[in-house]
This record gives C-alpha cells, structure tokens and sequence, in this order.
C-alpha cells in the first residue's frame, strides 16, 4: 500500500528527453566501451522486465533466486535493439502492472524476499525501490552521452 515507493510516470522525463533526439544520434557509439543512447533504451527493457519477474518471484515462489543479469555482455551481445516504440509499450505496460501490484501489498508482503545471486537476500520493498531509482542514474548518462555527440 505504500504506493510512494514507486512512480509508475517515473519515465516521463526519460521518453521527453528521448523523444527530442535526432534518430541519428542513438546509435552512435563513442568508443567501444561505451553505450550507444539504443544500448540504454536497450538495457533499460531488460531491467524493467526483469523487475517484473523478480517482484513476483519474491512474492509468490516458495524458494526465490533471482539470477544475476550480466549487462555488459547482454550489451555486447549482437541482439537487436528495440525500436522506440517497442521499449516504451512494454517499460510502460511493466510499470503500471507493477504500480498495480504495489497497490494489493500488505507490510509482510514488502518485507519477502529473493535470493540474488550475487548480491544475496533481497525484499519485495528494496526491489521497488532500486526500480524507482534506475532509470535516475540513465537519464544523466543519456545527457551525458547526448552532451558528446553534439559538442
Ligand atoms: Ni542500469
């Protein structure tokens, strides 16, 4: 029911900024340890859909691992990048599905957790707020990035 640990509009701002970019410029890489502006769309899908899964596993299976996702090889990997639309249909579906599972939480149910491989225990309630804040931290570099390509 603390529906304040999570803003289901969060990404508001993220599709603003996003929305103003010249197609151009999304895919340029840098350098080659640097994410392309597609490579954060890209990681940023990834995140989100794993917060679905790694909500409701904590929630609801017996024994919940929560397996790590390696982002530096998910990125190098030669997957596809998601068209525009494509990420922001499914970011935005997994956010209010998200906002509405908050919504039926009780206090027990935020205090759950999974297991992480790599970072250990984990709660219902820490997983939405580590989902709140993400997309904080690739806004800046999306700034950052988009600061280099057109300097
Ligand atoms: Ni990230």
């Amino acid at each position: 029911m603390e529906l304040s640990l999570y803003d289901r509009h969060r990404f508001d701002e993220f599709w603003t900024v996003i929305d103003g970019i010249d197609p151009a410029h999304l895919d340029v890489i840098q350098a080659p340890e640097i994410w392309s502006i597609a490579d954060v769309i890209d990681h940023l899908v990834d995140a989100e859909t794993q917060s679905y899964v790694r909500l409701r596993s904590a929630l609801y299976d017996l024994s919940s691992i929560i397996p790590n996702h390696d982002e530096n090889r998910w990125q190098a990997s030669t997957r596809p990048h998601y068209s525009h639309a494509h990420a922001r249909s499914l970011i935005d579906g997994i956010r209010q599905a998200n906002h509405d599972l908050l919504a039926t939480l009780d206090a027990a149910a935020l205090e759950r957790t999974g297991m992480h491989t790599t970072a250990g225990p984990v709660s219902v309630r820490q997983l939405f707020q580590i989902y709140d804040d993400h997309v904080g931290t690739h806004l800046w570099q999306v700034h950052r990035l988009l600061a280099n390509i057109t300097s």
